[in-house]
């Protein structure tokens, strides 16, 4: 007999649906009405010993009642802010997730949207496509990399691929994070001293309680009118509201965000700037990186039914 899998969050990718039709007993609970699903828990989730979820979608912590038998959450992504990590660990389940094979996309992604912004691509491709051009209408310079200060939080794999990548368009590195990280000397004391230092921020911290609205009106007043955000890490990072307001009074020059608070949301407010580059949360949306994800997600459930070790456990 196949083991029971409850599987969260849909529009999983065909390479990923067909391993586990292969190997499990799915249940994809997003396919059930919304009215029925308790009653779908109540009947399959005593026999579910796995779960397979997003890194966005998660677990909540009120499903755990009806999965008395729960053994392990894989995640499909890097991010497990989405989880009630100490309730998991509380009650023994096992967590994985997907890191180190969508590193370097994401950090890619960072470095577009960086450029993008600073380099005002967006506004010079509606300059062309609008006529603008052909006009000979006014056109705004951008600002050049080379020699200033990119600024990263959270200096873990996809922050340092990030400052590998930034080096050799000329730009100087710091970083923040609570610990002291790999190359302390360029470790500024604080987020606050870390915006004051740079001309740019890069967010690539983990999600979570600890850094909830960790970027607020103070730092992106640091960061000041000619600054740049980038956000590739999780939307509940920043303060939303405050992050409008500076870009709107002109206290912070630019951001390019691939990440928001209520996504798929992104607040009418934040659309209507032009000092913005919007993108839908796609660090990770390549054909390799997603396939990658997949196969590694699918192999931490099967080592868990067969009794192996897992391969990328998350410690609690
Ligand atoms: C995905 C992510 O959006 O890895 C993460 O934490 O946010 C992304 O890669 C998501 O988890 C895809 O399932």
């Amino acid at each position: 007999m196949k083991p029971e899998l409850l599987v969260l969050g849909s529009d999983w990718p065909a390479h990923v649906l067909s391993q586990l039709e292969q190997h499990f007993h799915c249940h994809f609970l997003a396919q059930v009405p919304q009215e029925r699903r308790a009653a779908a828990l109540a009947d399959i989730g005593p026999r579910v010993r796995a779960v397979l979820t997003t890194g966005t979608v998660g677990i909540q912590a009120a499903m755990l009642p009806a999965l008395p038998a729960l053994e392990l959450v894989a995640v499909n992504g890097v991010g497990v802010d989405a989880l009630p990590l100490a309730l998991l660990a509380s009650r023994g389940i096992a967590v994985t997730n997907t890191p180190d094979v969508l590193t370097d996309d994401v950090a890619d992604l960072a470095v577009l949207l960086l450029l993008a912004a600073v380099r005002r691509l967006p506004q010079l491709d509606r300059y062309v496509r609008e006529g603008q051009w052909a006009r000979a209408a006014p056109l705004e310079h951008a600002r050049s990399l080379k020699g200033k200060v990119a600024g990263i939080v959270g200096y873990g794999r996809i922050g340092q691929a990030v400052a590998a990548r930034l080096k050799s368009f000329g730009l100087r590195i710091r970083y923040y994070q609570r610990s002291l990280g790999p190359a302390p000397e360029q470790r500024s004391a604080s987020l606050l001293e870390l915006a004051r230092d740079s001309d740019m921020l890069v967010l690539c911290m983990p999600g979570g309680a600890q850094t909830e609205r960790m970027v607020g009106a103070e730092v992106l007043d640091a960061l000041g009118p000619e600054g740049t955000l980038v956000n590739v890490a999780r939307g509940s990072v920043v303060d939303e509201a405050a992050l409008v307001a500076a870009l709107r009074e002109g206290r912070l020059g630019a951001a390019a965000l691939d990440v928001f608070e209520h996504e798929p949301e992104v607040p009418e407010a934040l659309r209507a700037l032009a000092n913005v580059v919007l993108t839908p949360h796609v660090g990770s949306f390549t054909v390799e990186t997603r396939r990658a994800m997949g196969d590694l997600a699918v192999a931490n459930l099967l080592a868990h039914a067969e009794g192996r070790p897992l391969l990328t456990p998350v410690r609690a």
